[in-house]
């Protein structure tokens, strides 16, 4: 089987990559050239990089990509490249819109028109419910996008149930709640913090500067997730599906558990923006900074991930603590080394 991942330098495309080696798959994977030419999250597995045939090419580029989908023609393509970091859509929602709608766009006419049997997965989120409706979220929970990065994937996600049913394509809609791990981008809250924390373990004295510590998401692990893109593509009909833990914490309790990981405890002192997290014996390790709040935040996430459960059997292995725990853990372990990955 031939697979071809676009976004293989990112998070998931990582432990993608992984897991169909692991089914000797063949694993093609686009990379964008940068003036260093750096293979973001695959840099740093020699024996991963080796493994996979990169094309280097954008998104952007349809000659590109229809001639990457006719030559390769690939049995499953795993669209994952995007512009994926919400904050960063809100001050430039032109780049976001553009890789985010017009990459999708030129992933699904080439597959449509050069190689029809592909199927696809496409990688959407959570953040298209926004300011949801109800909680826990479903596949049947109205959407109400509250950033460009939303409203661009909803735009994709709509662009794939179109083409699936006017095309006949099998072409599927992952609805994926936030997932993290080691190779998490440095910009991630979560990344942010399990670094911060591991810093302060080995003598920093920088407290850790975050935005709205109470908003609640749902994280999982990318690892289980890539595990449930695959999944849906050995269905026997193409269908969309959320994919999370049905958990729910906020980035407050994120920080706690990260710092209870170190044998630290913190305790909250004032409020709003002069709201600081401190150590038993006075330190100042968290503090909270205005300009990282978003112009809107889209923040009560939580799961209902029955139809993933019980059509495709997937279940997430690790939960909340255990992602903190492995988190931090590998970022000690990272620094103490001086170990990549390059991303941070
Ligand atoms: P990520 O780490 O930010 O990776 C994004 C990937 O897209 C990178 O490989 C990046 O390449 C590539 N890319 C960006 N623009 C491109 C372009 N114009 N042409 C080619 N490649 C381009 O994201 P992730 O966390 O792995 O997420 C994978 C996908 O799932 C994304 O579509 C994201 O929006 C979606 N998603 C993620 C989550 C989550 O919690 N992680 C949840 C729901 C949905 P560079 O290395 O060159 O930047
Ligand atoms: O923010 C709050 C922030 O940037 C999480 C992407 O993978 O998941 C991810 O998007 C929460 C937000 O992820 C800081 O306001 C507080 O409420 O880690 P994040 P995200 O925006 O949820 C979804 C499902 C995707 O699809 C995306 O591609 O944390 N927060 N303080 C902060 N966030 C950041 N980044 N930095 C802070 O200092």
């Amino acid at each position: 089987m031939k697979a071809l991942i676009t976004g293989i330098t990112g998070q998931d495309g990582y432990f993608l990559a992984k897991l169909l080696l692991s089914k000797n798959y063949e694993v093609y994977g686009i990379a964008r050239r940068k003036s260093n030419m750096s293979l973001g999250t695959l840099d740093c597995d020699e024996t991963l990089k080796r493994s996979v045939n990169i094309l280097w090419g954008d998104v952007l580029d349809n000659p590109f990509i229809e001639s990457t989908i006719k030559q390769v023609k690939p049995d499953e393509v795993y669209h994952l490249a995007a512009q994926s970091f919400v904050g960063y859509s809100f001050e430039n929602p032109e780049v976001t819109y553009d890789v985010n709608i017009k990459g999708t766009l030129h992933v699904l006419n080439s597959i449509k028109d050069y190689s029809k049997s592909t199927r696809l997965y496409n990688a959407t989120t959570s953040e298209m419910f926004g300011k949801p409706q109800v909680t826990p979220q479903n596949e049947k929970t109205p959407f109400f996008p509250r950033s460009p990065y939303a409203i661009s994937k909803l735009a994709a996600y709509w662009t794939v149930a179109d083409y699936r049913e006017a095309y006949g394509m099998f072409a599927v809609n992952g609805i994926l709640f936030n997932h993290e791990s080691e190779v998490r981008g440095p910009e991630f809250v979560t990344k942010k913090i399990s670094l911060g924390v591991a810093k302060i373990y080995h003598g920093s004295h920088d407290p850790i500067v975050l935005g709205n510590l109470d908003a609640k998401k749902d994280w999982g692990y990318a690892r289980d997730y890539v595990e449930a893109m695959w999944m849906m593509l050995q269905q026997d009909k193409p269908d969309d599906y959320v994919i999370g833990t049905g958990e729910q914490h906020t980035v407050r309790e994120f920080v706690e558990e990260a710092f209870k990981v170190i044998g630290m405890t913190i305790r909250w002192k004032g409020e709003g923006v002069n709201e600081v997290g401190v150590s038993e014996d006075g330190r100042v390790l968290v503090k909270v900074d205005l300009r990282l709040f978003r112009p809107l935040e889209s923040d009560n996430y939580m799961a209902d991930y029955t139809k993933a459960r019980i059509k495709l059997g997937w279940e997430p292995a690790v939960k909340f603590k255990e992602l903190v725990k492995i988190m931090v853990e590998h970022d000690i372990k990272n620094l103490s080394q001086n170990h990549c990955f390059k991303r941070y």
